[in-house]
């Protein structure tokens, strides 16, 4: 399998309850590489175009304005099937049908605060990837050096 980059989200719910360290550590525990990351605060409109996709869902009002209400964490993910790797770790949409052990299922709250976002194929982590970072914030593994 090829090496892959996603997307990840900290959502505000997860923010605002401490558990950077903890989701972050899952990411790496299961091999996935920390290539880019940066704490966010987006606009309602920023929420609006990310999520643009969803625009004629009922959910999307609420989900905008849940994903502006506080700051995110946004990284890059990236390893062997770095895709379906992330949202094996992150678990279904909805936490109360996430799988034990997953993140959703640990700390989601509901369908919409679910406490993670992951891009869902290689088209979308590429489009998801250019709308917060330039190639300029991502970061080559300098472990063999340092
Ligand atoms: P995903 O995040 O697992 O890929 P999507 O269907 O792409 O799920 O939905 C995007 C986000 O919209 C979800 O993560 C969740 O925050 C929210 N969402 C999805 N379905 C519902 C719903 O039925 N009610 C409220 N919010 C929802
Ligand atoms: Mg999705």
């Amino acid at each position: 399998m090829a090496s892959e980059r996603t997307l990840s989200i900290i959502k505000p719910d997860a923010v605002a309850r401490g558990l950077i360290g903890e989701i972050l550590r899952r990411f790496e525990a299961a091999g996935l590489r920390i290539a880019g990351a940066k704490l966010l605060h987006l606009s309602l409109e920023q929420a609006r175009a990310f999520y643009a996709v969803h625009k004629e869902r009922p959910f999307y009002p609420g989900l905008t304005e849940y994903m502006s209400a506080g700051p995110i964490l946004v990284s890059i993910l990236e390893g062997e099937g770095a895709i379906m790797k992330n949202r094996e770790i992150m678990g279904a949409t909805d936490p109360a049908k996430a799988a034990p052990g997953t993140i959703r299922r640990e700390w989601g709250r509901d369908v919409e605060k679910n406490a993670v976002h992951g891009s869902d194929g290689p088209e979308t982590a590429a489009w998801e990837i250019a709308f917060f970072f330039k190639p300029s914030d991502l970061h080559g593994n300098l472990k063999s050096e340092i």
